[in-house]
């Protein structure tokens, strides 16, 4: 699914986030200690190889709603930017920071000139963000960021199973239908 708004093409599509060939930089749902884990982060750690945990010792530890920027390694892309996700019932507000996930992110991108982004689901995985709400903060951050955006001109939401993107094209299909 694709859909265009203010000249920001927003994809949503079921896929792995470590095979993101025609996009410049891909967003890792990471750990504090920017390490190799489970889920978007193993798949990513992997797919860079350990040149990649290297490069991101000195940014480490990273706070919920965070992100930094690295290069990415043996990925097929230019570079990763880290988002530190909340834990779902830990770090509160858990809607805010996960804003801020994706909302520093699309800042990082603008400021290195990034043209293309692919995000997984934040916290909805180890982290156990509910997917409905998660889907609900991303889009919507997704979709209000779109306006400020200069140099990203492409946003693609890569979910790894056939239920999560059907979620996230249904909360997609409510938020643009009421403001778009
Ligand atoms: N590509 C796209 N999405 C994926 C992939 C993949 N290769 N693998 C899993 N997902 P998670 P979190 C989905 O757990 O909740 C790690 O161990 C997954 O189905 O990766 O932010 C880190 O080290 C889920 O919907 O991230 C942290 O400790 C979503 O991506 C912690 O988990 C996010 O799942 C971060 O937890």
């Amino acid at each position: 699914m694709e859909h265009t708004i203010k000249g920001v093409s927003i994809e949503l599509m079921r896929g792995d986030i470590a095979s993101q060939e025609d996009i410049s930089t891909v967003v890792n749902a990471a750990n504090a200690e920017l390490r190799i884990g489970g889920g978007v982060a193993g798949a990513i750690h992997r797919g860079a190889g350990p040149g990649l945990e290297e490069e991101c010792r000195p940014l480490a530890p990273i706070r919920p709603g965070e992100a930094v920027i690295t290069g990415a390694h043996n990925l097929p892309n230019k570079y990763v930017i880290h988002c530190l996700g909340p834990v779902y019932g830990v770090d509160k507000p858990e809607d805010k920071l996960l804003e801020n996930c994706y909302r520093n992110a699309l800042q990082l991108a603008e400021e290195y000139g990034i043209d293309s982004i692919a995000f997984p689901a934040i916290s909805t995985g180890a982290f156990g963000f509910p997917l409905e709400p998660a889907a609900e903060v991303a889009l919507h951050t997704v979709i209000t960021e779109v306006k400020k955006l200069k140099s990203v001109k492409l946003i693609r939401f890569v979910l790894f199973s056939e239920k999560d993107l059907e979620m996230h094209k249904k909360v997609f299909h409510a938020i643009v239908g009421k403001s778009h």
